[in-house]
């Protein structure tokens, strides 16, 4: 199937892009896999900060949830990850029901609802 994808932003060996599409997280986990790459997920600062530039004034899922265990986020291959650039006060697991998380356009993450529909950013 063929992917359009239009924005893009590198940083390294990495290069985020997206449709801007709004999905929910396993929807957004499947179309990144059949574009051939994976949900966006930086792995330092710099990668951040080049995923950030695609995150205009709406927000963006992250290739991260707690869903295994309450509190341990880990990325979509079950690892657990090194770099986090959590908002101060996140992620609460607000409701209880918190188990997907986004990037907003200052860069900073926050945990959410996996149902909800946020833009899609694939890394390649
Ligand atoms: C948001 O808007 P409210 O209070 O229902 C946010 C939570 C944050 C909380 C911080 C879907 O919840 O994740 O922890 O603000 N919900 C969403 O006050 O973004
Ligand atoms: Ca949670
Ligand atoms: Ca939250």
């Amino acid at each position: 199937k063929r992917m359009q994808f239009i924005y893009w932003s590198n940083h390294g060996q990495k290069r985020f892009g997206t449709k801007n599409d709004q999905l929910t997280f396993d929807d957004g986990v499947k179309l990144c896999k059949e574009a051939s790459g994976e949900i966006a997920m930086p792995a330092n600062a710099g990668e951040n900060e080049a995923l950030m530039k695609l995150v205009k004034s709406s927000e963006a899922y992250l290739g991260l949830n707690d869903r295994v265990k309450e509190g341990r986020f880990e990325d979509v291959s079950g690892n657990p990850v090194t770099f986090t650039n959590w908002k101060s006060g996140e992620p609460n697991n607000y409701n209880g029901n918190e188990d997907c998380s986004i990037i907003t356009s200052d860069g900073i993450w926050n945990d959410v609802p996996c149902s909800r529909s946020y833009t899609i950013i694939c890394q390649f």
